[in-house]
């Protein structure tokens, strides 16, 4: 299959571009490189050392007979240019990972607001108007989040995107399926609830073949392939805004400073290592068989409280917990039942935390735990204004 990769030089995009060009699928890999500016901005750096996209793209091919390709555009901005490409590329599945995927980053200030909000919908607009322009059997299969379903009231197994539901209106009731309310947390989580009538919207009116891919928090660094050399590193964020908890637990765990535990610490969230996203990917863009509305999947393999998860990294390393003054407006005793369950019919084998797993993702962030900037790790975005 020919397939673009919007976002492929992120975190999740670069190690799903190498398993999609691995599996022997012709990835060509869109990106305007707004992360590592964004980085740069924040004054952070992954805590791998990550080689420039142009080093991985010659690394990977020159070891792989499949070739991948690169070129960068700004999916929000520069339509033009991706029209062309597309046009040039005619690619039966589009996988979109470019977006600004920080929760923390959102709620800096207005400028980032807007430009997540912007960022996120334009893109999604974007590319939607080209496959329904250029050819609507094109397969878009989008990065979304769990975070759209909320964390507060899931007493019962979330659903992979809609409910079937009974709607009272005066003395009648309309069988139907509704999307799942959203309930997002951040401006970021926000914009993956827009995009979802995006979705519904041109789904509906042009009759678009659309995946969203609802995934939890990703943790881990690397996959087979990106260990295949150490050009293939992937990026690990640590820092208070990009860095996600788990592996932020970790790379804490390695280097001794009191993990950082957000208020209670009760809150439950959904996690997937990022082989298993890989899995996703190939599994989602091997199943491109149309049905008449948006398919749904919930992209995790298991649920963590977070304190559960400090006190296993404690026992195993013998570090601190540290109790912080919640810096995000959040419940921090919720309750979540959710697991995989289309993935998981579809082939997809989970990867469950393990001791094991821990201790080796602590021996990779303890490798380079010099590379940390100490002042970068307690979170500093507030959500209050
Ligand atoms: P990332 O920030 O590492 O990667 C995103 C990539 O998209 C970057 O390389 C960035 O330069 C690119 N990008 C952003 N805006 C762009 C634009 N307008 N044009 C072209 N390229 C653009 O993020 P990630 O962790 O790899 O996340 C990828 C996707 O997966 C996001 O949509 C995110 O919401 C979703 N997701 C991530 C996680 C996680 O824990 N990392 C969990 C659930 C969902
Ligand atoms: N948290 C801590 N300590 C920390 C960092 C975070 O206690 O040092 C807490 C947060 O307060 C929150 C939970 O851990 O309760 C998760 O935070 P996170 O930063 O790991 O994850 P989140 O902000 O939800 O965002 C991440 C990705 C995002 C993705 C989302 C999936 O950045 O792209 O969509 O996970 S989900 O959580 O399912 O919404």
């Amino acid at each position: 299959m020919k397939i673009v990769v919007l976002g492929g030089d992120g975190f999740c995009g670069w190690a799903s571009s190498l398993r999609l060009s691995r599996k022997g699928h012709e990835v060509t890999i869109i990106d305007n490189l707004s992360r590592r500016a964004i980085d740069k901005k924040l004054k952070v750096k992954s805590l791998t050392p990550i080689s420039s996209i142009h080093e991985r793209i010659k690394t990977w091919n020159r070891i792989n007979k499949k070739k991948i390709n690169f070129i960068k555009i700004d999916v929000a901005k520069e339509t033009k240019k991706l029209e062309l490409a597309l046009r040039r590329i005619k690619p039966d599945t589009i996988v979109h990972f470019a977006e600004q995927r920080s929760a923390p980053y959102s709620m800096i200030d207005l400028e980032k607001r807007n430009y997540t909000i912007s960022n996120n919908l334009i893109s999604n607009n974007n590319i939607l108007f080209l496959i329904a322009k250029l050819n609507r059997k094109i397969h878009f299969i989008h990065l979304g989040t769990m975070g759209v379903y909320g964390y507060d009231f899931s007493k019962y197994l979330v659903p992979e995107g809609y409910y079937k539901a009974k709607l009272f209106i005066k003395k009648n009731i309309i069988n139907t399926k509704i999307l799942h309310p959203a309930s997002p947390g951040s401006i970021y989580h926000l914009t993956k609830a827009q995009d979802e009538l995006l979705f519904q919207f041109y789904s509906r009116m042009y009759g678009l073949n659309i995946t969203d891919l609802h995934q939890g928090v990703v943790w881990g660094t690397n996959t087979e392939e990106t260990l295949m050399h150490e050009k293939l590193c992937n990026r690990y964020d640590y820092d208070g805004d990009y860095g996600t908890v788990l592996n932020r637990f970790i790379m804490q765990a390695s280097m001794n400073f009191p993990l950082t535990v957000h208020g209670t610490g009760n809150q439950v969230r959904p996690f997937i290592n990022i082989n298993n996203t890989a899995d996703c990917i190939l599994i989602a863009a091997k199943n491109r068989k149309k049905t008449n509305k948006v398919k749904i999947f919930n992209q995790l393999t298991e649920t963590h409280r977070l304190i559960d998860l400090a006190k296993k990294i404690k026992q195993i390393t013998g570090c601190k917990i540290n109790h912080q003054k919640n810096p995000r407006f959040e419940s921090e005793n919720n309750t979540l039942i959710a697991k995989p369950m289309g993935l998981i019919e579809l082939g997809l084998k989970p990867i469950y935390l393990s001791d094991d797993l821990i201790k080796n993702e602590i021996e990779i962030a303890h490798k380079f735990y010099r590379r940390v900037d100490k002042s970068k790790i307690v979170a500093k975005s507030q959500w209050k204004i």
